[in-house]
């Protein structure tokens, strides 16, 4: 193995974001990135764990039970004493890798956090919200910065930090644990202090704890400086493997080398592929995609009125 290998990927997943994770890894290992992969998982079906661990180097940790989405455990997931390696790297399961991304894994300085600071400046970034951060920083840690040492939030499906920060993380778990409510879903309320529930919770920690790590000032694992190596997150409902819709069409040619390559593999058969990423579906899933919002609500609406 030529690439570098220092650090552990972490990523997790409820059992709708099972083929999400499993592609996920299988994007890493088709382009030799042989590192570590602990994987949290909450009700997946035993055949997606077993495909997942044929991946090799995959270990998997059960999710304690929470009312709270799966993403406030980010913090707890990067922080597990089983980590060997001395860098760690979370990593959404709606996502893949695209080339080797290896080189993205490390930062350049341990004092930093590799995280993309959003812009332009999100929506939310008031100064109201700013108030509520500082004030809710000074209050469970202590003591807090007068003002925000950065003009923008950050986003978190990608984050990558040395392990000396461990206490950091423990902090921003604790801080979700102290300011989300007990049943928070992946969003809250637009426009509100804590609206995308972990990534503002780590933002107003990296903007107002005086003993945060510093934001690196260069994010490159969205292929600024090489467009052939980058994370292609699939943001926004629903995801490729649910649903395609318009937006996430583009994504359709990323992905499409993965699914391929598990097939190849053995790991999966076609006939085992979720319908929107079986090749014999995709012109109908393609033409369908201008609806996928109607039909995507409609199957909520239905959730919640009869159950799932
Ligand atoms: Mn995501």
């Amino acid at each position: 193995m030529k690439n570098d290998i220092r650090t552990t990927v972490v990523t997790a997943g409820d059992r709708a974001f099972a083929w999400g994770a499993l592609l996920l890894v299988a994007s890493m290992r088709r382009n030799g990135m042989m590192h570590p992969v602990i994987v949290g998982t909450t009700q997946w079906p035993e055949v997606m764990k077993h495909r997942i661990l044929s991946l090799g180097g995959v270990t998997l940790h059960e999710l304690p039970n929470s009312r709270r989405c799966v993403a406030c455990q980010k913090p707890m997931m990067m922080n597990l004493d089983e980590i060997e390696t001395e860098w760690v790297c979370w990593a959404d399961a709606d996502a893949v890798f695209v080339g080797d991304c290896s080189e993205w894994l490390i930062g350049e300085n341990q004092e930093e956090i590799i995280v993309r600071k959003y812009d332009p400046v999100p929506p939310d970034f008031t100064p109201e919200n700013l108030e509520v951060w500082r004030r809710d920083v000074e209050h469970f840690i202590g003591h807090a910065r007068s003002e925000s040492l950065y003009a923008t939030r950050m986003n978190d499906p990608f984050v990558v930090i040395h392990r000396k920060w461990r206490f950091f993380l423990e902090r921003w778990y604790n801080q979700m644990m102290n300011v989300l409510p007990d049943d928070v879903g992946i969003i809250m309320k637009h426009g509100t202090p804590y609206f995308q529930t972990d990534e503002s919770v780590l933002a107003s920690l990296l903007c107002f704890d005086p003993e945060a790590p510093v934001v690196a000032e260069t994010y490159k694992a969205n292929g600024s400086v090489d467009r052939s190596r980058y994370y292609a997150h699939f943001a926004y409902n629903p995801k490729p493997w649910q649903m395609w819709n318009s937006y996430s069409l583009r994504w359709h040619d990323t992905l499409v080398p993965v699914v391929n390559w598990l097939v190849e593999q053995g790991i999966v058969k076609q006939c085992d592929l979720p319908i929107p990423l079986r090749k014999a579906w995709w012109p109908f899933c393609r033409a369908a995609a201008p609806l996928a919002p109607w039909v995507w609500r409609m199957i909520k609406l239905k959730r919640k009125l009869f159950g799932a």
